[in-house]
C-alpha cells in the first residue's frame, strides 16, 4: 500500500514538472522512478506536436527516450540545456540535495551544471531539514578505492562500497560508489569541498545550489511548486 501511495506522489510531481518544458527547448532528463513519469508525459506531448530534444542522464533514461519517442541530442551538438527535470533522494531547506541513490550521479551532475533551470520532482517524503539520513553516494575511481574508502570513513560515518565486496557495483563511467552514512550533514558546502579534495573521488551525490525549482508531489495527487 505504501509503495502505491508513494508512486502517486512521484507521478504527480513528475507530470507537473514537465510544465516547465516549452517548444524548441533542449531538455535534460533525469534518472529514477519520478523522472520516469516526466519522460512518459513528455512522450505524450511530443506525440501531440511538442518539438524538443533531450540529453539523458543514464542508459536507462536513453532507453526510455527511445521507447517514448523523445529525440536525443548530445553535448557535441549543444552547449546549454534550457531545463532539466530530475528526481532526488533528499532536498533540504536551501535546495541542496543528495542524489545518486540510483547510481547516475555523475551524469546527473554534468547535466544539471549545464542547465539554465533545474526542476527537481520529488514526493514530499524527500524534503528534509538536514541532509544525511539517506547515505551519501560518492563516486570513486577504481584505482586505490580501498584508500579512498579509508579517507571517506574519517568523515564521520561508515563508508560502504556499493554492491558485493568481491563484485562492487560499477557505474556507467566505470567507477565504484561508496555510500557514506553520515545521518546529519551540518554543512553541505564544507563537506562537498572536503570530498572534492580527495584525489580518488570522481564526483559526489551532494548537489549544492543546483536546484532552481522543487516540485513536491503528495499522496493525494496534489503538487506544490517551491
Ligand atoms: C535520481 O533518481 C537520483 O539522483 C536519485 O537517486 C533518484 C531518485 O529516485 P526516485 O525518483 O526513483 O525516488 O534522480
Amino acid at each position: 500500500m505504501e509503495t502505491i501511495q508513494t508512486d502517486v506522489a512521484k507521478k504527480a510531481a513528475g507530470e507537473k514538472a514537465v510544465e516547465f518544458v516549452k517548444p524548441g527547448m533542449i531538455v535534460g532528463l533525469g534518472t529514477g522512478t519520478t523522472a520516469y513519469y516526466a519522460i512518459v508525459k513528455l512522450g505524450e506531448m511530443i506525440k501531440e506536436g511538442l518539438d524538443i530534444k533531450a540529453i539523458p542522464t543514464s542508459a536507462g533514461t536513453l532507453q526510455l527516450m527511445h521507447q517514448y519517442g523523445i529525440p536525443q541530442t548530445t553535448f557535441a551538438e549543444v552547449e546549454k540545456i534550457a531545463v532539466t527535470i530530475d528526481g532526488a533522494d533528499e532536498v533540504d531547506l536551501d535546495f541542496h540535495m543528495i542524489k545518486g541513490g540510483g547510481g547516475a550521479l555523475m551524469r546527473e551532475k554534468i547535466v544539471a551544471q549545464a542547465s539554465e533551470k533545474v526542476v527537481i520532482a520529488v514526493g514530499e517524503n524527500k524534503l528534509v531539514r538536514h541532509l544525511g539520513k539517506f547515505p551519501l553516494p560518492v563516486e570513486v575511481v577504481q584505482f586505490g578505492y580501498e584508500q579512498t574508502q579509508r579517507l571517506l570513513a574519517k568523515l564521520g560515518g561508515p563508508a560502504i562500497i556499493r554492491g558485493a565486496a568481491h563484485a562492487p557495483y560499477i557505474t556507467e563511467n566505470e567507477n565504484y560508489i561508496i555510500d557514506l552514512q553520515l545521518n546529519h550533514i551540518n554543512n553541505p558546502i564544507e563537506l562537498e569541498n572536503q570530498l572534492k579534495s580527495i584525489a580518488g573521488v570522481a564526483t559526489t551525490g551532494l548537489f549544492i545550489n543546483l536546484a532552481n525549482v522543487v516540485v513536491v508531489g503528495r499522496e493525494d495527487g496534489s503538487t506544490t511548486i517551491l
